[in-house]
């Protein structure tokens, strides 16, 4: 019944306008929290610290599964200390919060099985609509990093060889052509590499002005963030960082993409 007063009390879409409006003024960045790693009560002062910093949405989501145990709670710490959107960022189904503002609709394009594709959206796309939760659709798209990530492992993926910026781009251009606003690059939380920035530049060339390219995995520094901003990433999404104790690398990532440093 609380599910359903939420729900009575949303408003109507809008954060994809928000985000739309925000970069035209500057590149974005977005805080990753995941269910799994953080308390509601430590994901909601993670989320105020980000905001502080000049981050511009929170995404709540993870790839094992035990994060939905705490999904609701976490969503629901946040919304009540911060006011920025929260847009879930699910590996499954069970990545569904109704407490969220939007939910990134991906699909794992690279991924070998259907069930990351098209099978777990089928199953959660009752429940984006029943919980009006504003859809951003996106391809997923996970590059190789030189190790197997939790997202490859758990998403059954064949990785984009870091060397074959046009593997990307034909999945780039197959998500533009399918109506989807968003592309995301990843290397995977914590990986040693991120996203090479020749990749980043073609992609991004063969997708705008339509789309917006997201690009995340393994960026732990400001110098970094700036590289990937420069190569053409509309929003940056950092979460180890983010979820870490020393704050002042938060803070100097957020401005690196912000062009402030
Ligand atoms: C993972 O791209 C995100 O989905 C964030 O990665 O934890 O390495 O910042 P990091």
């Amino acid at each position: 019944m609380e599910v359903l007063r939420y729900i009575k009390r949303k408003k109507k879409p809008r954060v994809f306008k928000y985000i739309k409006k925000k970069r035209k003024g500057h590149p974005l960045h977005f805080t990753l929290i995941d269910p799994d790693k953080q308390m509601p009560e430590k994901a909601a002062e993670i989320a105020e610290r980000a905001k502080r910093f000049g981050s511009d949405a929170i995404m709540v989501g993870g790839s094992h599964p035990t994060q939905a145990m705490y999904l609701d709670d976490c969503v629901k710490a946040i919304k009540a200390k911060v006011e920025l959107p929260v847009i879930l960022f699910p590996s499954a189904h069970s990545g569904i919060s109704a407490y969220a503002d939007a939910i990134f609709f991906m699909s794992l394009l690279n991924s070998k099985s259907p069930q990351y594709i098209v099978e777990e959206q089928m199953k959660g796309a009752v429940l984006v609509k029943n919980y009006k939760l504003e859809p951003l659709p996106m391809a997923y798209l996970i590059v190789d990093s030189g190790e197997t990530t939790s997202a490859a492992w758990m998403g059954d993926v064949r990785p984009i060889p870091r060397e074959k910026p046009e593997f990307a781009v034909g999945y780039a251009l197959a998500a533009k052509y399918f109506g989807m606003r968003f592309v995301y690059l990843e290397a995977g939380s914590g990986a040693k590499q991120p996203v090479p920035d020749e990749m980043i530049k073609t992609v991004k060339h063969s997708i705008e002005p339509e789309m917006l390219l997201v690009v995340g995995g393994g960026i732990r520094d400001g110098k970094t963030a700036r590289e990937k901003v420069k190569a053409g990433a509309d929003i940056i999404v950092t979460g180890t960082v983010a979820e870490g104790k020393d704050e002042s690398k938060l803070m100097e990532v957020i401005q690196a993409v912000r062009g402030k440093k």
